[in-house]
């Protein structure tokens, strides 16, 4: 246990900070062990500080500091300030006047496995400062509301590392005796120090440029390590993307003259945002048609831009305090999935983001780490970048976007960046623009910000034939959540569109209002009628279209009604929904059906619905392959009182392996269809072509059928793109295949040297329903391959097992729990970071059966009393328990 209990830090107690840093000037000569920082800062007392303190705290983490000399004279004694593990305390600091202190440290970044601050990765010397990471480079006010100038100059072996990089423009540089040379690198936008980076390596580089609306030509670099130049091509074309994206549509335009981004194998998260040197997850960079699938091109695409979109909603603009996170981070995930939407497919990329939404965020909101997306607190804040912060408070702003139009929307955020640029400002500080540039009151709406957990929407309607009226009855109910028992009602946005029994539109017509072909309201009270009339036969409703708020729904709905909507919603998020809810609630009886022992039988009314989409022609493969795909697993649990993974295992795959029988040859006709070669094409068609034939052989492996098993062998063994090769050997993981053996022994042999392709042939194991599953992790983890100072292997193999193969996972005698409980105790020293995210399986143990509630919370308590728990993992494992 740890002697100290971790401090919480709170929202409430926000004071600004006592002294500003105008200027920082650092000096690095780099090492692998014993890299020497000096930091010449230039600080003053900062006016709007109440605080009488003459000392000036800085803060510095696993640093050895070597001298401290003040206004370059006067080198400062022992007497003159006090050390402690994680600060510096200079007493008696000039008050009067600026005053310039210079402070010397030596750090090493080989023991450096956190993988915050400067550290190695595969030779190469690079930094991740956000959140607190730049204390642990040298002593410094870290904090986002202090913003200085930077400039850096980087001194090391030329040997090792050729390229030397930091933020802004590259000033200067030299050689020097002995095989060492010198880069100078100036950034003139003032910034807080996470935003601060650096990277000394043997890179190589791909380089291209864009040419801005004002016509400026901006040099974009990507570095990669020598092998990986061949699969940066896709991530160029995807800044340059988004680049011109933010300009059309948010009329922002980059501001310096270099773009440059590198990616790195071993990184804690996907990418990160410093100015002018974003350095990345190599996951978000790399890609080649035979090595990356169709949705890791996206992926890529969308990383780059949100890192892209940063530099204005973030960057420009940043946080006051880390309570604001979603400040930066709610609005710059808006912006990337308009951009996704708006460079492939708008109904895809919605529904895969309310998918997300929906399994993981619901989850987090619903258990006991629920938090706002403004947090009052936290131990950790690196514990606090969670799909709530990010994916909720995306939706909140896609809400506000969604309530004042996209134009109003867009007045909003220029009145933002116009007040705004250059200072570190508040979640508060964004309603406010946006109400200012509207003209609207938005007072009830802020509670979203404050409050957590996921809004219940009740809803009933009648319709008046008499009157020809239909009265939409919505009641809005929120759980409680962990320190917020009660909860007042919000203002939620449900966007409504009505159906004649026929099919055609109803007018949407609010008593004294115009009418229209679909409705905004806004329901702000606890419970609301809104009465719609001119309408000559009761209306299906097609409720929450687009999604349009992050809430759940709670609406009696006839199979026969949902099979209605499928057919005719001209939503297409609605449309997609009404299948979800069609085939749930059949999954949900099946279940009832497996703990009950009855014999499965599969409604008639769900091969129907499927057979009428399969014969519709569809424009979007991509869309029409998600309305032929099954809630998966980990969403359908979400929906039980109590989660039983067999039973919800065995219903599913009934229900696929029903449609299959029976859809059989519509399925073989659309696979032939679109079986063809189309490696290196990206466009929607190929893109759909490939994902439409993939959905089919899925269904069609359920069968037991040899010629079938011979086309996934088949496409295995001719695939010359990854998408096609790695759903091949999916379907023959996951089915029983008689050469899965041989299949998967040729992938890795095939594809050792690629790590991100042997990162996916550790997921796919990990997450297979196959029975012998667990004892193959077992085998992996003791794989020459598997390295847990590798946080994309550690995700491969131990997060892919533990969240995304709920069966072998929840096994009833515990050994999924034990197994991943031991992974984050050794995890716990290497990489708290890493550590602390892989809690999250056992998390939600209130929503299992009392016995495995007993082996998780058992395994939770062990990791708690793990000897030198980090804070990341004591709040999480703590949290979880409380
Ligand atoms: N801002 C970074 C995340 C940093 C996480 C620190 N634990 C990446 C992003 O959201 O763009
Ligand atoms: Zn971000």
């Amino acid at each position: 246990m740890r002697d100290a209990s971790p401090q919480t830090t709170y929202l409430k107690d926000y004071t600004v900070p006592e002294y500003l840093i105008h200027s920082v000037a650092l000096n690095f000569v780099l090492d692998e062990e014993n890299t020497l920082v000096t930091s010449r800062l230039t600080l003053s007392r900062n006016p709007a500080s109440r605080s009488m303190e003459t000392d000036l705290v800085l803060t510095g983490e696993n640093l050895l500091l070597r001298r401290i000399v003040l206004n370059d004279d006067t080198e400062l004694t022992d007497k003159d300030y006090q050390k402690t593990l994680d600060s510096l305390t200079v007493y008696n600091v000039p008050q009067q006047q600026p005053f310039v202190l210079t402070i010397e440290n030596t750090i090493n970044p080989k023991i450096n496995t956190a993988l915050e601050g400067l550290y190695l990765s595969n030779g190469m010397l690079c930094t991740q400062c956000e959140a607190e990471g730049f204390r642990k480079i040298t002593y410094f006010l870290d904090r986002p509301d202090v913003m200085a100038k930077f400039t850096t100059t980087l001194v090391a072996d030329k040997g090792r590392y050729p390229v030397l990089l930091s933020n802004g423009n590259k000033i200067a540089q030299g050689e020097l005796p002995g095989n060492q040379h010198w880069v100078s690198w100036e950034d003139p936008f003032s910034k807080p120090c996470y935003l601060f980076a650096l990277v000394a390596g043997q890179l190589e580089c791909l380089e291209d440029k864009f040419t801005t609306q004002s016509g400026r030509d901006i040099s974009l670099q990507i570095f990669v390590e020598p092998h990986d130049l061949d699969k940066c091509a896709h991530a160029m074309q995807s800044l340059q993307n988004a680049m011109r994206w933010d300009e059309e549509v948010y009329g922002c335009e980059y501001d310096l003259d270099l773009y440059m981004i590198v990616a790195v194998s071993h990184f804690n998260m996907g990418a990160m945002e410093n100015k002018g040197l974003n350095v990345f997850n190599t996951k978000f960079v790399l890609a080649r048609p035979d090595t990356a699938t169709d949705s890791d091109y996206e992926h890529i695409e969308g990383v780059i831009a949100h890192e892209y979109f940063h530099n204005w909603t973030g960057n420009r603009i940043t946080c006051r305090d880390w309570f604001q996170l979603s400040l930066k981070e709610g609005f710059t995930v808006f912006r990337d999935q308009e951009f996704t939407g708006d460079r492939t497919s708008k109904a895809v990329k919605r529904i895969e983001d309310v998918n997300m939404l929906r399994t993981r965020q619901f989850a987090e909101d619903a258990g006991p780490l629920a938090h706002p997306i403004r947090p009052d607190a936290y131990i950790e804040i690196n514990n606090f970048y969670t799909l709530t912060v990010y994916e909720k408070g995306a939706e909140v702003v896609r809400m506000i976007h969604t309530l004042l139009g996209a134009e109003g929307f867009r007045k909003g955020s220029d009145l933002y960046f116009a007040r705004h640029d250059g200072q570190a400002v508040t979640c508060e500080d964004f309603v406010k623009a946006m109400e200012a540039a509207n003209n609207v009151d938005l007072s009830q709406f802020r509670r979203w910000y404050s409050q957590a957990g996921t809004p219940v929407l009740t809803i009933s309607h009648t319709y008046n034939a008499a009157g020809q009226t239909l009265t939409l009855t919505i009641k809005q109910h929120c759980p409680p959540t962990p320190g917020q028992a009660v909860k007042e009602p919000l203002h939620i946005p449900v966007k409504v569109g009505l159906i004649y029994p026929a099919g055609s539109v109803a007018p949407c017509q609010l008593e004294g209002g115009a009418a229209a072909d679909e409705v905004i309201l806004e329901l702000t009270q606890a419970e609301q009628d809104f009465v719609f009339t001119g309408l000559t036969a009761a209306p299906a409703i097609s409720v929450l279209r687009g999604f349009s708020a992050p809430v759940k729904l709670v609406m009696e709905r006839s199979l026969e009604e949902l099979a209605f909507l499928l057919s005719h919603d001209s939503d297409t998020f609605n449309r997609w929904e009404a299948g979800q809810q069609l085939v749930g609630q059949v999954i949900t009886g099946l279940v009832a059906d497996v703990q009950n022992n009855r014999e499965l039988r599969l409604d008639p009314i769900i091969i129907d619905a499927f057979r009428q989409v399969l014969a519709q022609p569809w424009e979007d493969l991509s869309y029409f392959s998600l309305l032929l795909s099954l809630p998966s697993e980990t969403y359908l649990a979400e929906q039980m009182e109590v989660i039983d993974v067999v039973a919800i295992h065995k219903a599913r795959e009934f229900v696929k392996l029903t449609l299959a029988e029976n859809l059989q040859n519509a399925l073989q006709t659309l696979y032939l269809n679109n079986h063809r070669d189309e490696s290196g094409q990206f466009d929607a068609g190929a893109i759909g072509r490939r994902r439409i034939k993939n959905t089919c052989l899925s269904y069609l492996c359920a069968l037991d059928d040899l010629a079938i098993k011979n086309w996934a062998h088949q496409q295995f063994k001719t695939a010359k793109n990854m998408t096609d090769q790695m759903a091949a050997l999916s379907v023959m993981v996951n089915n029983p295949h008689y050469a899965r053996k041989q299949c998967l022994t040729d992938f890795y042999q095939q594809w050792q040297h690629e790590a991100l392709v042997i990162d996916k042939w550790f997921a796919l194991q990990a997450s297979s329903p196959a029975p012998d599953t667990f004892a193959t992790v077992q085998a992996l983890m003791a794989h020459p391959a598997f390295d847990l100072g590798t946080p994309n292997r550690v995700r491969a193999l131990v997060g892919a097992f533990s969240q995304a193969n709920p069966l072998h996972f929840h096994a009833a005698n515990g050994q999924g729990y034990q197994f991943l409980a031991d992974q984050i105790i050794a995890l716990n020293t290497l990489n708290p970071q890493v550590a602390s995210r892989m809690i999250s399986a056992l998390t939600s143990w209130r929503r299992y059966d009392a016995g495995r509630q007993a082996l998780m919370t058992a395994q939770l308590e062990r990791i708690m009393s793990t000897e030198a728990v980090s804070k990341d993992v004591y709040e999480i494992a703590s949290k979880s328990l409380a």
